[in-house]
């Protein structure tokens, strides 16, 4: 029937995609039997691998991403389920009922000066009070969708397969299920499957094989929860198009199946069989017309592109695809290696190895230690690449049409921990969709802050979306928050710290950065108690009441204005902005108070209380991720006694912040007990982070942890192994990026440094932070020992030239 054109109309899967939500689907016709060794030996020690196929989306499914699409593997024997996404099938924004970017309808006239004026006269106001006179109730929202599901139906796959495996190799960038159908492993036909997420290609793609010619039957088809989506097949092509109730979005999918040896059929349901092939693979491509331009958020119509994307995939054939795939992935993955003592147990699957891990001290510690780590590396390269948004909630994977917290991207803590680990684990091109959204925002912030304050500049609130809501919702402690659009500015301005890139801060960072820095030129106020410029209201996220500058509120304005002022400066520019952001600085309150317990204050009254437990630490925002309090102050000493009181709980991505804060203090100890506590209470068997539910920011915020474990340089030195924990007593590390565009490796035995290697980017001037005492610096590029000026407490300079390898020696 190839050739035949089918039309049908998909049913409406909507209480499926409920079913779906709930994890509901039967795998019973999976259960594995006993693996044999060879499919239970782990192929390398960054793969996580199972000898089950996956209950459960959620916690065992595995995922594979290229950015923009991803997909979560079951590896069930009998019906295959892929479940798909791309990264703009959002409802809500332009076109859903309502849709208002959260901007006000009518101005409110004096309903920002009244709340400031209660909260000067009583010191705090209701954060009730204040979502009723500054806040609406969310219309048009939206959330990330599930595109659907690729099902590949194996008719007469065997109940009890032998030596079952599913996998995904973090290195490759490839998840794999291998089964045997026979009583032994010996006795029957090997299968083989394996599937990946192509960037170059921008496909997702997959293959079955088998030992034997001949066994490849099955039957291929795309299922939807969204209303009146159709389907058409053609050719051994699936197409599935539709649009959005809810917005009018356009999407399609199109999945191009292709055989070697025996046949392949349209079915008249949308589906397309294969019978008695050696080998059946896939192309899969997905998107819409969606675009990240203000105010429409529309482009093109997406067939043209996914047709052109799908034929040319196929034309290079499977084995082409593939290798291009491992290619791009390996240039990003094999930047890092950590060794940290980790010897993987034999015969031990992944959901295992963290049962042991949570059940107490055990062999296997290291290894699923640096698992976590290499894991949070592949995820970001899964769920990140340029050409698409950025990393959400839940990266790029989400199997529902009313996710959690819609899927969003939210402004308090989570965005921003997604994008931690990315210039200091060698990813900055992950950073791109990041860069890019936070432009994106800015046409709809300009107007939200000319709307909601009268003001220049642009803001952001404490969630959005890709439509640009920048505005405000009504949930009284999580409404608030204009200090996001700052917050962000400072990813673009670490952009250009670790790559000194000054054409990117030119036309990309400093513009946002300027624009973001006039809103708060215009909206500080003077507070009546001392005199300074707070920022009112304000509101410590999630906790407390609204007052007038709050410490983080106060250090997130202080660092906008002092990298805006550092980056018109680099830029030669702006010399009156330059006197305006000075003289603002000298009023600013600071932020940074010590209260009476010692600890340091939350809000600018002394508030806190030494037995609140609560899992936001913002008030620590100086120490991590902003630069402003340095190891050794007595901000750090205050910090570090309000970090021991809210305790080591907390959710995901609370403890994975905590890591980062231990590490920046550096107490190295403590930061391997927030990272047990992370791994032991807070990750599921695939590895994913839960808050609970699934959050992918703790995987991320985990990584960038072990990473500040290992290296840091927020203060212009570069600090080798700041906080090595003594779990890690001999070890290396290669490929981690410091500021001033440094790569930087390192090797430790019984807890300190022996040797290290630095490769500069740039040619300047280096301060090390190493080895106590005298040390040798030799150039290997230029193949002779340099001098450098020893600052003592084994500190020393070095002046680096571009292009060349320095190495580091231990007296
Ligand atoms: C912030 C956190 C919550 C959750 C949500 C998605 O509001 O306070 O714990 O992570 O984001």
């Amino acid at each position: 029937m190839n050739g035949v054109s089918r039309r049908t109309a998909v049913k409406s899967v909507l209480g499926g995609g409920a079913a779906l939500a709930a994890g509901g689907l039967a795998q019973a016709s999976a259960t594995a039997g006993a693996a044999s060794p060879e499919a239970r030996k782990p192929s390398d020690e960054s793969t996580l691998w199972y000898d089950r196929p996956a209950a459960d989306w959620e916690t065992e499914a595995l995922p594979v991403g290229n950015g923009a699409l991803g997909a979560m593997v079951f590896g069930t024997v009998a019906s295959e389920r892929l479940q798909f996404n791309e990264k703009t099938l959002w409802t809500g924004g332009p076109g859903s009922a309502g849709y208002d970017h959260g901007d006000w309808h009518e101005p409110r006239p004096g309903a920002l000066t009244g709340i400031q004026d209660a909260i000067d006269a009583d010191g705090k106001a209701d954060p009730e009070k204040v979502a009723a006179a500054l806040g609406q109730p969310k219309t048009g929202y939206g959330a990330y969708q599930t595109f659907g599901d690729l099902r590949i139906d194996v008719p007469g796959a065997p109940g009890e397969p032998t030596g079952y495996r599913r996998e995904l190799s973090l290195g490759e960038a490839l998840s794999r299920v291998t089964y045997t159908d026979g009583a032994t492993a010996e006795g029957g036909t090997t299968y083989r499957r394996e599937f990946f997420a192509s960037h170059p290609a921008g496909v997702l793609a997959g293959r079955l094989t088998a030992d034997d010619s001949g066994r490849i039957s099955c039957t291929f088809r795309l299922t939807s929860p969204h209303e009146g989506t159709s389907t058409e097949t053609e050719g051994g092509r699936i197409t599935a198009r539709g649009t959005l109730r809810d917005n009018g979005l356009r999407h399609e999918a199109q999945l191009q199946v292709v055989t070697e040896g025996g046949t392949r059929t349209d079915g008249d349901d949308g589906s397309v069989t294969v019978r008695d092939a050696d080998s059946a693979w896939f192309v899969l491509a997905a998107g819409t017309d969606y675009a990240d331009t203000f105010p429409d958020y529309r482009g093109e119509d997406p067939h043209p592109r996914l047709t052109a994307a799908v034929t040319d995939a196929v034309r290079q054939g499977y084995e082409p695809l593939r290798a291009a795939h491992v290619a791009d992935h390996r240039a990003l993955f094999d930047r890092v290696r950590l060794d940290i003592g980790q010897s993987v147990p034999d015969d031990v699957p992944t959901d295992a190895l963290l049962k042991r891990y949570t059940g107490g001290e055990g062999p296997g510690e290291r290894a699923l230690e640096a698992l976590y780590f290499a894991y949070g590396r592949y995820l970001l390269i899964a769920s990140s690449r340029p050409g698409s948004l950025p990393a959400n909630l839940q990266g790029v994977w989400n199997h529902s049409t009313e996710p959690p917290w819609s899927a969003d991207y939210h402004t308090n803590i989570n965005l921003q921990m997604n994008y931690w680990p990315a210039h200091a684990t060698n990813l900055a091109e992950t950073a791109e969709p990041l860069h890019r959204y936070i432009t994106a925002l800015r046409a709809p912030g300009r107007r939200s802050a000319e709307k909601l304050f009268g003001s220049r500049g642009w803001v952001v609130h404490n969630e959005t979306t890709p439509y640009g809501f920048t505005g405000v919702h009504d949930w009284p402690t999580a409404f608030w928050f204009p200090e996001a659009a700052a917050w962000l500015c400072r990813h673009l301005y670490e952009h250009y710290l670790f790559t000194r890139d000054s054409g990117f801060l030119r036309t990309t960072a400093y513009p946002a950065m300027k624009e973001a820095a006039e809103f708060w030129l215009d909206n500080l106020r003077t507070d009546p108690r001392d005199g300074l410029l707070v920022v009112t209201p304000s509101y410590s996220p999630e906790h407390g009441d609204f007052t007038a500058g709050t410490a983080m509120s106060q250090q997130i304005v202080h660092d906008l204005l002092s990298s805006t002022l550092a980056a018109a400066r680099a830029l030669d520019t702006d010399g009156g902005l330059r006197r305006e952001l000075r003289g603002t600085l000298d009023k600013l309150d600071p932020g940074l108070r010590v209260g009476s317990w010692g600890q340091l204050q939350e809000w600018k009254a002394d508030l806190d209380d030494p037995k609140d437990d609560h899992r936001h630490v913002s008030h620590l925002y100086a120490l991590h991720p902003a630069a402003r309090i340095e190891h050794g102050s007595e901000e750090a000493a205050a910090a570090k006694v309000s970090l021991t009181a809210r305790g080591d709980g907390g959710t995901g991505w609370s403890k994975a912040w905590k890591v980062n804060f231990w590490a920046r203090l550096r107490d190295g100890d403590h930061a391997h007990t927030l990272l047990r506590q992370l791994l032991k209470e807070s990750t599921l068997p695939n590895l994913w982070d839960t808050h609970p539910p699934f959050q992918i920011d703790g995987n991320f915020g985990g990584t960038s942890g072990i990473a500040e474990m290992l290296l840091q340089s927020q203060h212009g030195t570069v600090d080798l192994l700041p906080a090595l924990p003594a779990a890690w007593p001999e070890g290396s590390v290669r490929g981690l990026r410091a500021r001033r565009d440094l790569i930087v490796g390192v090797d430790w035995q019984d807890g300190a440094p022996r040797t290290a290697t630095l490769r500069a980017g740039r040619d300047g001037t280096l301060r090390v932070r190493c080895f106590p005492g005298a040390v040798s610096v030799r150039d290997r590029t230029a193949r002779r020992t340099v001098r450098v000026r020893d600052e003592g407490g084994g500190t020393f300079v070095l002046t680096a030239l571009a292009g060349h390898t320095y190495t580091v020696s231990a007296p």
